[in-house]
């Protein structure tokens, strides 16, 4: 009778649920398990720190609508792992962690690398188990797959001991389920679809707000009809950008305080009401604001501010429904109301601002002009990673999308080290497309090792490093007693360009806009990697506004 052993029969369940990326760091007892992914048909990609395999997994579920897997030994790398199943989880991203454990008779008996690993994943996790036996682990990999991409997708966490990895099973015992099915879309009530559009109609300050569960969801064409129907004005999260083209004429995004601010019926797609958000309270959202929520998750609605209408179910689904509802008795939102003059009037200030922020080419460069270079030489369909402080959000209002899931970033947990990872999932997933990973100075440091990664397997990524020598505010120096550095400080004119050297890649120091310019196109055109470390004044800010990511 053929035997079939306890990798082969992860990599092969993984295989037919739909996995086809691996990312992760072999030691004991997970060697075989990496093995048998590449024997069957899994791309497995060696990084450098579990957290950014863990990070890369999580990308590659929002980008795919499947999960990544990320494969960690026993005890501290699965630990790693956690923080990739938390950003996946916080994110609504499939992601699967994939643990080794020691051997499950040695339970309890202080084995090598032994942790309470189920444990630790559950509070992270929509499901987290260690499968009963090595015969059952196809059970266990469907149900896990499945968990993630269902209702709210989310992580999940496998734990594998020793002894199940290296067992042998006889065929006959396993059966191997069928592939899960993407996720069945949910449609909303209709009597609610009908409602939502009456509230709708009756709004004197109606917003639109995309979050980045509608580009999960894929619903991009049925919101461009949405909108493009309604004329109502709309903004986005920073990862909903590009559902609807974000220079769209009815796109309010450079007006989003005010339009936040004024409007009396906020229609939320996929969007959730979190700190991104400001909670939907005042003093960033008026008293008494009329939210109705679009959300694969019922118990989203409502949350922090009771929802005027709920419509629980897929984006894609309930926007469709939304469009019927209109073309059944359209309306339309009038161009000339005193909302759209008000809306109008902070769009162009804005713009106007960042302009001539983008234009000044004065040396040492600020943030909008490293920023504008990378604009202006971006290909069409380029996915944007970016991370940092002023790095993260001032690249929101500089670049602009046309497309939906080119942008990734530190997104709901405000998550630093993420960027290195997401950049190579994006590769990954699209060979065919340029990557261009923007980091803050700190930001870097947190993967900046995974550049080896890039390298390794001759992924064209363009990482840019705009560097304040800082985290969130630049230094000029650092004082005689290094004890006495600000917290925020780091090496003054760090060489980080050097470090991809080392690895076949190719790095760039630049100061002035000419140098940016052209270290851009050559590295966009290169088949290796490029490292392009932007020596950016220190005293450059964005406009002066309040700082989420270091007030939070
Ligand atoms: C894992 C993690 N650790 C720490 C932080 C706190 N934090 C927020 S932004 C940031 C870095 C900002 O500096 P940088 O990347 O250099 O961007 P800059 O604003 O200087 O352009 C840090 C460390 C975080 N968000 N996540
Ligand atoms: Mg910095």
């Amino acid at each position: 009778m053929a035997q079939i052993d306890g990798n082969t029969l992860i990599a092969r369940s993984l295989k037919r649920q739909g996995v086809e990326h691996m990312f992760g760091i072999v030691g004991f007892p997970v060697f075989g398990i990496a093995a048998a992914a590449q024997r069957e048909g899994i791309q497995f990609v060696g990084m450098r720190n579990e957290q950014a395999a863990s990070y890369a997994a999580g990308a590659v579920g929002y980008l795919t609508g499947r999960p990544g897997a990320c494969l960690t030994v026993s005890g501290p790398g699965m630990i790693h792992g956690i923080a990739g199943l938390a950003n996946a989880q916080e994110n609504c991203w499939p992601m699967l962690l994939l643990g080794g454990a020691s051997n499950s008779y040695q339970e309890g008996m202080g084995a090598f690398q032994e942790a309470p690993q189920v444990e630790l994943a559950r509070i992270y996790s929509k499901y987290a188990a260690r499968p009963d036996k090595a015969a059952r682990i196809p059970f266990y990999c469907e149900q896990a797959v499945r968990m993630t991409i269902g209702g709210r997708p989310g992580a999940a966490y496998l734990d594998f001991p020793d002894d199940f990895l290296s067992a042998q099973v006889e065929e006959s015992e396993v059966s191997i389920p069928e592939r899960c099915p993407d996720a069945p879309r949910p449609l909303a009530d209709p009597s609610e679809v009908q409602r939502a559009i009456d509230v709708l109609r009756k709004a004197e300050r109606p917003l639109v707000i995309i979050g980045k569960g509608a580009a999960y969801s894929r619903a991009e064409q049925e919101i461009r009809s949405f909108v493009e129907a309604t004329k109502l004005p709309f903004l986005t999260s920073p990862m909903g950008k590009g559902v609807v083209d974000d220079e769209h004429p009815l796109s309010v995004m450079p007006a989003r305080g005010t339009a936040l601010q004024d409007a009396d019926v906020v229609l939320l797609l996929g969007a959730r009401l979190n700190w991104i958000m400001h909670f939907g309270l005042p003093p960033r959202f008026a008293e008494g604001v009329k939210t109705i929520q679009v959300d694969i998750h019922a118990e989203e609605i409502g949350r922090n501010v009771p929802a005027e209408v709920g419509l629980v179910g897929d984006l894609k689904a309930v926007v469709g429904q939304l469009n019927q509802a209109l073309e059944a008795d359209p309306f339309t939102y009038a161009s000339d109301t005193p909302w759209w003059s008000a809306l109008a009037e902070k769009v162009s200030e804005n713009r106007t601002f960042v302009q001539n922020m983008m234009n000044d080419d004065a040396v040492p460069m600020g943030y909008y002009r490293v920023l504008r270079e990378i604009r202006d030489q971006a290909p069409e369909g380029t996915i944007i990673q970016a991370e940092g402080a002023n790095t993260m959000d001032i690249s929101r209002s500089v670049l602009m999308h046309r497309n939906p899931r080119e942008r990734i970033d530190a997104a709901t947990f405000g998550t630093m080290g993420v960027g290195l990872a997401q950049a190579i999932a994006a590769q990954v997933v699209h060979p065919d497309r340029k990557v261009i990973c923007i980091e803050g100075d700190s930001a870097f440091g947190f993967s900046g090792m995974e550049v080896e990664t890039a390298c390794r397997y001759r992924l064209p990524i363009v990482f840019v490093i705009i560097n304040n020598n800082g985290i969130g505010m630049g230094f000029d120096a650092l004082p005689e007693d290094r004890f006495q550095s600000p917290a925020m400080a780091y090496t003054i004119e760090a060489g980080y360009e050097k470090m991809i050297e080392g690895f076949g890649g190719k790095g760039y120091l630049v100061r002035t806009p000419d140098e940016l310019s052209a270290s851009l196109k050559q590295a966009l055109g290169d088949s290796m990697p490029s490292l392009i470390n932007v020596l950016i004044d220190p005293h450059a800010r964005a406009k002066p506004q309040k700082h989420p990511w270091l007030t939070q």
